[in-house]
């Protein structure tokens, strides 16, 4: 789809090439809507071609991944400046610093593959991380809480997740990929990471949750561009096997 560089274009789609496929996107949702699931579905064929040369086995995994930024540009924010506030339907609003999410609350570990939708996908990745969940326990979440809103300090990317899917043991609020501090690029110092679920789920340089008793903004940035708002993979966008 005319949506995410796909899997054949080059390696860093950034700047003009990623603003014109977004607002080709645009168009085409607004003009071929009841399109889009069949082009994702036809984006999803080389999801099962694995890497036949094995070179990508070689490559640090900066090189493996492509890296997205729908703003065209790369935000940055020092780990000394970094915050992460949690508000909305909670009875505690509270603003996590780099070291709380670093040093303070329980560690999670996980190496699982990291998928595109587009076609793309590396495997065995090292995240490591906080749960999401011990940030929602510490925050006391309102019964009437259903939805979760999380922002980028690139001040455009928005995603959501219902309560359930948040509270999961795979998704992680990351600070570690591969063993070394997430990089800029990568969405550091604190992305979202979701196991299993595609990678537009896992929002990069993430910079605020708010709770809510609705999807908020009738979901994330891709979501109105055509994804499904529960992005599972195999299962949402044309697949069929369940979620891990
Ligand atoms: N803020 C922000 N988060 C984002 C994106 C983006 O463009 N901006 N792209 C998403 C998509 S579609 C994918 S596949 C992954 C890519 O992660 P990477 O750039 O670290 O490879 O980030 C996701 N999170
Ligand atoms: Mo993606």
């Amino acid at each position: 789809m005319a949506s995410e560089p796909d899997a054949g274009s080059d390696a860093r789609p950034l700047g003009r090439r990623a603003l014109l496929g977004s607002l080709a996107a645009t168009a085409v949702g607004i003009v071929f809507g009841a399109r889009i699931q069949e082009r994702l579905q036809r984006a999803l064929l080389p999801i099962t071609l694995h890497d036949p040369t094995g070179l990508s086995d070689l490559l640090p995994v900066a090189g493996r991944f492509r890296i997205y930024s729908v703003t065209g540009d790369l935000p940055s924010r020092s780990k000394e400046a970094y915050t992460l506030r949690v508000e909305g339907l909670v009875a505690r609003p509270t603003t996590f610093t780099y070291d709380d999410i670093r040093n303070r609350l329980p560690q999670t570990a996980l190496t699982r593959d990291f998928q595109c939708v587009t076609g793309w996908r590396v495997y065995d990745v090292a995240w490591a991380g906080v749960q999401l969940r011990e940030l929602l326990d510490r925050v006391d979440v309102d019964a009437s809480a259903t939805h979760l809103k999380l922002t980028s300090f690139d001040g455009t990317y928005v995603e959501t997740l219902t309560i359930d899917q948040a509270r999961r043991d795979d998704v992680l609020i990351a600070h570690t990929l591969e063993g070394s501090d997430i990089s800029d690029e990568h969405g550091g110092p604190v992305r979202l990471y979701i196991a299993p679920m595609y990678g537009y789920k896992s929002i990069k340089w993430l910079e605020r949750i708010e709770l809510a008793d609705h999807l908020p903004d009738g979901g994330g940035y891709w979501e109105h561009r055509g994804y499904d708002i529960d992005g599972w993979t195999g299962r949402s966008n044309g697949g069929h096997e369940d979620p891990t």
